[in-house]
């Protein structure tokens, strides 16, 4: 686990309530834990309630995981593929979570979803919200290893425009996201859109041809 404290360059504030602590994770020990993690719930494509098949391949760990299928979006402590309860958090998962949260103004973080996502050359993630989580006044923490992602948040602000009185603006962000980055969005930051481009082709000596993220949640 990091050290606190420990980073590659200082936290940025990207918008208000999205800090990015560049390098907080260890890649190498978060591998050996969601190695074995996938092997006690294997990734899946999950279907979306119009039908389509997600690009990115997805399991949980923890008291809660996100789910999709034709019913829609929900948090499950049951894993619908085999029937019983995703596997624990692990104690290097949840304390990373909890020590990037504290470092941005968050005590306390105790996430019960930890939803893994894997991309491979090709996959995206369009914008959406993230609303499923009971409790917003919680931030959430997402974790990225492995080949690098650019991700885009949408910065919605009210600008006073030239010749109209008052106009809203979305603005979107793009914010290169590499192996062992960490960002704690609370605040602000928690209900704004986002989502992930279409992943480049690239190679990382630890994970191959793959980026993963973990988003730690309080779902329940
Ligand atoms: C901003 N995952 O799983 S993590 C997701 O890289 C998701 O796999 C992306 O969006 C990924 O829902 C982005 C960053 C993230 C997660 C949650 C947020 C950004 C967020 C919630 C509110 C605002
Ligand atoms: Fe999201």
């Amino acid at each position: 686990m990091a050290e606190l404290g420990q980073f590659w360059s200082d936290p940025v504030e990207i918008i208000d309530g999205m800090r990015l602590l560049p390098g907080f994770a260890d890649s190498q020990s978060l591998f050996t834990e969601i190695q074995a993690l996938c092997l006690q719930s294997p990734l899946r494509h999950m279907q979306t309630m119009r039908g389509y098949t997600m690009s990115v391949a997805m399991t949980n760990c923890g008291d809660l995981g996100w789910v999709s299928d034709k019913q829609g979006y929900r948090y499950s402590a049951i894993d619908p593929e085999s029937g019983v309860p995703w596997p624990a958090m692990p104690m290097a998962l949840s304390s990373l979570a909890h020590d990037a949260a504290q470092l941005s103004g968050f005590d306390n973080f105790k996430p019960d979803a930890c939803l893994i996502n894997r991309y491979v050359p090709g996959a995206q993630m369009g914008a959406h919200q993230d609303r499923n989580e009971r409790d917003r006044t919680q931030p959430i923490v997402s974790v990225s290893l492995g080949i690098p992602a650019r991700f885009f948040v949408m910065n919605e602000s009210v600008q006073a425009g030239i010749r109209d009185s008052v106009q809203a603006s979305k603005k979107s962000i793009p914010v290169d996201l590499s192996d062992g980055d960490v960002v704690v969005f609370g605040g602000a930051a928690r209900m704004c859109s986002h989502g992930v481009r279409k992943l480049k082709s690239g190679y990382h000596p630890l994970w191959g041809e793959a980026r993963w993220n973990l988003t730690f949640r309080c779902a329940g």
